[in-house]
């Protein structure tokens, strides 16, 4: 039998009192709070409480509907500007300006721009992997499955036809073409010859043909140099283990009787970082040699320190500029001297200056893929650009704010710091935004149950940074590619028809490709739709052309305006004319009265609303983009 004490049945009335007690409590707090909220929303305000590194910070932000004009604090420290003043383009209580809208619904209104020239290095410039972009349709090397710098040829028209009239091509005014050396791997980043062209590409003829070409198209042409190593294939490799093959047992090593053995670094003892050399055919069996090689065993690294084979490099840098090339994409200039960036930036200060002395117009971009302050540093080297990785691949700015996880203040706060870091270590940078590349999983893999919408939003954010921005080829379409490397450089989709206009064209892709499927459609399929990817990135690079303070200028942020995730700012520079650009990250639509700025001048419309200005409302709907003045 079960029984209940008095004390028992009193201590149980007294837990139902308190539990009654506390449960009104709670009722009472949590309508408190709601009204609260309530409140705040109606009188125009948030409060989001965000943590970041640099602490916990309160952030007040405005009402997306009610559009008041309550200040939002900022996220990092933004550059102030003495000459210009702070940016204010609607000063808090303005009214809305009277009067007909002259631009009412437009999200055109960019002109044709003229030619740059070749000392202009503010330019929108296509990544291609020469071995799976084209095969050629005719010709010796045609119908192999293997791009060539004759399929590129045949194809130019779709990156720049030439004529800035057309909407059919890219627009793009640069040409960064991956390592065309003689080279034994696919990729070619292992060079074997650093003055010829690779058989399987085509001959020095072909790429003269290319060169003027791009040149006639107003496009300049950078190739890839590796200076951080070679082929072991390469002849300096070879003579270098050729003389070592002759050493008698114990016999010191004579630096006069093989040069090219100085261009290596060589020991007997083993070290991280280095191979061991298979001299199996040496008359000095009694002693074993090593030779540094950081990324593989196929690409030792080159002895930069020796003046000898800087002559050499001289040499290199001189017969490309000579023969017309605009500039070098810098291959790992962080892995040059291994853990010391001051000899890497000697290094790169001389090599600029060497081929500055050849033609004081060249370009050179650096791959430092490191951190963004150890990157920026290398801009005291005196090199034009240093790609600007904090943006680019899954985790970079660009990909965080159009995956949400960051809004659009965020992209101008972090545009304005960056644009401070690099231009204190050199006035004349050039930023290189790229959103991504060779080395990086394609972006239609970062957004799951993306109808495309983000995509385009991402390459959009790229494509208005500052410098000279890169789009990594098939990228304008959407195309996929992850996991090894092979999968990042499939084939540039142009159809997906075996028997179309374009099938002679597609490639097989690198060796050891795995088989995946496309999740947006190829190029002809995307050509001719308003809609697409493609017809988005064709507008986004005429846009960026047609207003050269987009490239040129500084971003200046007007701290009244953006918020969380609307992101106003300017571009200024000197001798153009100033754009403003508006930028919303948010999933719906934002309205903001605007009584400084006249005119909507180009828009960048990712999902199927439109862009509007008028009676001195931008509307902006969600991922969208608009230039203004
Ligand atoms: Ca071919
Ligand atoms: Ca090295």
């Amino acid at each position: 039998m079960w029984k209940v004490s008095q004390v028992e049945r009193s201590k149980v009335k007294k837990i139902i009192k308190i539990t009654v007690a506390a449960l009104l409590f709670a009722a009472l707090f949590s309508v408190c709070v709601m009204a609260a909220a309530w409140y705040l929303k109606a009188s125009g305000l948030y409060i989001q409480i965000s943590i970041s590194p640099e602490g916990i910070q309160l952030q007040t932000i405005i009402n997306p509907e009610s559009g008041s004009q309550t200040g939002g604090a900022e996220l990092t420290e933004i550059p102030s500007d003495a000459e210009t003043g702070v940016l204010d383009l609607h000063a808090a209580g303005s009214s809305v300006p009277d009067g007909p809208d002259p631009h009412p619904d437009s999200a055109a209104g960019e002109t044709a721009p003229a030619p740059l020239s070749s000392g202009d290095h503010y330019r929108t410039t296509y990544e291609v992997f020469v071995y799976s972009f084209a095969d050629a349709a005719e010709g010796a090397l045609a119908g192999d499955g293997i791009g060539d710098l004759q399929g590129l040829l045949e194809k130019l028209d779709y990156i720049n036809d030439g004529d800035p009239e057309t909407g059919e091509d890219l627009g793009c005014n640069g040409l960064w073409l991956m390592p065309i050396f003689p080279s034994p791997t696919y990729h070619k980043y292992d060079t074997a010859d650093y003055c010829a062209i690779d058989p399987v590409y085509g001959s020095m003829e072909d790429f003269e043909k290319l060169l003027a070409a791009c040149h006639e198209r107003g496009m300049t042409v950078i190739l890839d140099l590796a200076l951080n190593h070679t082929s072991t294939e390469h002849p300096w490799f070879q003579k270098a283990l050729a003389y070592m093959r002759t050493l008698q047992p114990f016999e010191d090593i004579d630096l006069a009787a093989e040069p090219c053995y100085s261009y290596y670094n060589f020991q007997n003892t083993a070290r991280d970082g280095w191979k061991r050399l298979n001299l199996s055919d040496s008359r000095d069996p009694n002693r074993e040699w090593y030779y540094e090689a950081r990324f593989w065993e196929g690409m030792p690294d080159l002895n930069l320190d020796n003046e000898a084979l800087r002559e050499e490099i001289r040499n290199i840098v001189s017969f490309w500029l000579k023969k017309g090339v605009d500039g070098f994409r810098l291959d790992a200039v962080s892995w040059y001297y291994t853990e010391d960036q001051k000899k890497n930036m000697e290094f790169l200060s001389w090599l600029n200056g060497t081929v500055k002395e050849i033609n004081p117009d060249a370009y050179i971009v650096g791959e430092a893929w490191t951190a963004q302050d150890s990157y920026a540093e290398y801009y005291a080297s005196g090199i034009d650009s240093l790609f600007d990785f904090a943006f680019s691949g899954p985790d970079g700015v660009i990909a965080q704010v159009a995956k949400g996880s960051r809004g659009a203040g965020y992209y101008a706060a972090m545009l304005a710091a960056e644009e401070e870091k690099y231009g204190s270590k050199n006035k004349s940078y050039v930023n290189a935004p790229f959103y991504t590349n060779h080395d990086m999983a394609r972006s239609a893999g970062y957004y799951a149950y993306d109808d495309g919408t983000r995509v385009k939003f991402a390459e959009g954010l790229n494509l208005m940074m500052p410098g000279c921005a890169y789009l990594y080829y098939g990228e304008e379409l959407g195309m996929k590619g992850s996991g090894r490397d092979e999968n990042k450089r499939a084939p540039m989709y142009w159809t997906s028809e075996a028997d179309g206009k374009d099938a002679p064209h597609l490639t097989d892709g690198p060796p050891g490709m795995e088989d995946f499927a496309m999740k947006f459609p190829a190029a002809s399929d995307q050509t001719g739709d308003e809609d697409s990817i493609l017809s988005y990135i064709r507008q986004a690079v005429r846009i960026r052309s047609a207003f050269p303070a987009i490239r040129k200028g500084r971003t200046v942020v007007d701290e009244t305006l953006s918020d969380d995730t609307l992101a106003v700012f300017a571009r200024e520079a000197e001798g153009e004319e100033t754009v403003f650009i508006f930028i919303n990250s948010a999933e719906e639509t934002r309205r903001v009265p605007l009584d400084k700025l006249k005119e909507l001048k180009a828009g960048l419309r990712a999902g199927e609303e439109e862009i509007r200005f008028s009676e001195g409302i931008l509307e902006l709907p969600p991922f969208g983009i608009a230039v203004m003045q």
